[in-house]
């Protein structure tokens, strides 16, 4: 791997600009996204992807859940909440993972997606489901869409059959064997995120963000907002930077606000990413 080359995101080259709207669009201009996840017990997992898509400016959002603990997003109606038993994949970008679990419809659930011919953001159980799966960590190779997976360092290790310390000690080997292995973009998680592209040789490190953003709920937000901004058409790589950044971003913004970094919860990022997204 000692031809990639590192370099931090320059928030300046990061590309809002991306996302500018034409005055003759409509929703179907903006994609759909479907959020596979939020399973009992978890059921937030899916409404704060869900939720990060909506405000990351995704054209329709669909929350599939594999037992339907909601019927609606009381808060955020525009959500479409629908049952994964009966759910039929179209032209979506697929975000898959957070609160998914890991029974029988997650597994058949994650090879639906893997086998989607659109974008797919796999995070969280999607992820613990690859690791012990080897068949579908195969069939991920022969995808042609762009794939992104999102990796916390635990997730990454148990993807790796590495120890935590391992993936922490060598992040960036970490990342460069996670994206040469499962043949995707990556994001390893964690204070400095790390940005990895299978071909282009480099991996990018994220500057934003603060310990606010280690409580719970966090990563979904970031799975969530990756699979908005692939429905805009944004290229992978460009938009697993842009997300990183404008997650880490609306992070520092609230603690610079006094709302972290204690207390600082999932939620709360949703507004001011939208408030970044939005500035040119
Ligand atoms: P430790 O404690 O240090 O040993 P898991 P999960 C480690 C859903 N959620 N640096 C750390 O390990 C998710 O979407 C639902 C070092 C930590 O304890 C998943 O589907 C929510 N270590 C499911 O729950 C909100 C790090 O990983 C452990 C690290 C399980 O996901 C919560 C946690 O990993 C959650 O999102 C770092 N930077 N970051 C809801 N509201 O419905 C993490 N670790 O055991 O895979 O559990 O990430 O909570
Ligand atoms: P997850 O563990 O899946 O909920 O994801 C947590 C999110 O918060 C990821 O985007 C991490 O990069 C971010 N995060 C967690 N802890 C920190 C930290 N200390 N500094 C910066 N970002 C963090
Ligand atoms: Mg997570």
């Amino acid at each position: 791997h000692s031809e990639y080359v590192a370099c931090l995101t320059d928030p300046s080259q990061i590309g809002c600009h991306a996302l500018s709207r034409k005055a003759n669009t409509h929703k179907g201009s903006f994609g759909d996204v479907a959020i596979i996840g939020g399973t009992r017990g978890m059921a937030g997992a899916g409404v704060l992807a869900a939720r990060a898509a909506l405000f990351g400016g995704a054209g329709r959002i669909f929350l599939v859940q594999p037992d339907v603990e909601l019927k609606l997003d009381m808060l955020h109606p525009e959500i479409m909440c629908r049952d994964a038993a009966q759910f039929e994949f179209n032209q979506q970008v697929v975000v898959i993972g957070p609160g998914l679990g890991q029974d029988q419809l997650a597994i058949d659930l994650l090879r639906a997606a893997i086998q989607h011919p659109y974008p797919v953001v796999i995070d969280a159980d999607a992820l613990n489901l690859l690791a012990t799966k080897p068949g579908l960590a195969a069939q991920l190779k022969t995808r042609t869409a762009a794939t992104l997976l999102t990796p916390h360092p635990l997730e990454a290790a148990r993807l790796l059959a590495f120890s935590t310390e391992q993936v922490q000690q060598n992040r960036a080997m970490a990342a460069k064997e996670l994206a040469q292995r499962f043949g995707s973009h990556i994001i390893l998680k964690g204070a400095g995120s790390l940005l990895c592209d299978p071909q282009d040789r480099h991996y990018r490190i994220n500057s934003s963000g603060n310990p606010g953003l280690a409580s719970g709920g966090t990563g979904d937000v970031l799975a969530g907002l990756c699979g908005a901004l692939l429905a805009q058409g944004m290229e992978v790589g460009e938009a697993a930077a842009l997300a990183c950044w404008a997650h880490g971003a609306a992070a520092d913004a609230l603690v610079a606000a006094g709302s972290g970094p204690i207390g600082l919860h999932a939620s709360e990022l949703l507004p001011v990413i939208r408030s970044l997204l939005n500035r040119r």
